[in-house]
């Protein structure tokens, strides 16, 4: 039974994503995924310019821009990088070439938050054509299960010969979502089916191995043929939700309580009036502090 990010390195021998992040978080002390959800291409790149110490991961959403950062200084230290490549109105190869060289410059991995939902043979091609070219460039993306195994498969067809990972949206953040119960359980199931190309999902709690529980220590570890790398959405420090329907928890709740392995945070550390660079510190701290908690209290 593996604790540490680093020990389960080696529960993901088909799965190199899976292991190269794992090591990332480990070694810049940050579970924190930026959820970059910006509409200009240079905003990203700022974005990403002063949180990079923080984080693991940048999740990107789709943007254009033709401007170049050129401002890029000093050692980053994320592992990843969340993004939606299609709300992005400059959207260009530029971007990309940007988002390539700071990604081997720093380390740190994309996650794009496709999430992908039609029969196989469409998502075969949304993921590799079009304008965003998906799979050229993004280490991770993510999938509804709702279309049955087609989905991965399709998404796999592409994917796999790239080296690249699929997380499944098994739970969602947002009120009244309706991914829960034997809808979360199926997705479950599907994700053990395609343990080559599914690296994890996006949920708000441990789903697989005993259901994590920081009141029941014995319950808490990883069992190491059934793990999954969970990343939760829906995580903020000073709000409750917005108005659309988000729903917000803390790190800790998420972490320690949930036995999440990512949290992923966006206007929490961007939005209006925010200093990015101590809110980004704020999170990273406040996740890696429940994860060493986490810890002690299964050892
Ligand atoms: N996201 C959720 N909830 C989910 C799945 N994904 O919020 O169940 C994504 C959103 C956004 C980010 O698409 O990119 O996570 C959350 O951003 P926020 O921290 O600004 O609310």
């Amino acid at each position: 039974m593996s604790r540490t990010y680093a020990q389960r390195a080696k529960n993901f021998p088909q799965n190199e994503v899976a292991r190269m992040l794992l090591k990332i978080i480990e070694q810049k002390r940050t579970n924190l995924c930026v959820a970059i959800d910006l509409t200009k291409k240079r905003q990203v790149l700022e974005v990403i310019e002063k949180v990079g110490p923080y984080v693991c991961l940048i999740k990107e959403e789709r943007t254009n821009s033709k401007d170049s950062s050129g401002s890029i200084k000093g050692k980053l230290r994320f592992s990843k990088a969340k993004t939606h490549i299609d709300i992005i109105e400059d959207f260009d190869q530029g971007l990309i070439d940007e988002l390539r060289i700071l990604q081997e410059r720093f380390n740190f991995l994309i996650f794009e938050d496709r999430k992908f939902a039609d029969i196989g043979n469409t998502v075969k091609l949304q993921y590799s054509s079009g304008i965003y070219k998906i799979a050229e460039w993004a280490h991770i993306t993510n999938a509804h299960p709702i279309p049955g195994d087609g989905i991965i498969k399709g998404l796999k067809e592409v994917g796999k010969p790239l080296g690249r990972s699929l997380l499944i949206l098994s739970e969602m953040s947002s009120a009244g979502s309706l991914a829960t119960g034997s809808y979360t359980e199926a997705a479950i199931e599907m994700a053990r089916r395609h343990r080559d190309f599914v690296i994890g999902f996006v949920a708000g709690r441990k789903l697989t191995g005993n259901n994590y529980d920081s009141k029941n220590q014995a319950d808490n570890d990883v069992i190491d043929n059934d793990d999954f790398i969970v990343m939760s959405p829906g995580v903020g420090l000073s709000d409750a939700g917005d108005k659309l329907g988000q729903q917000y928890r803390s790190p800790r709740d998420v972490v320690l309580k949930s036995g999440s392995d990512v949290i992923i945070v966006g206007r929490g550390i961007y939005g209006e009036g925010r200093d990015i660079i101590e809110e980004a510190k704020r999170y990273q701290e406040s996740g890696w502090n429940a994860y060493l908690e986490r810890l002690e209290l299964q050892s």
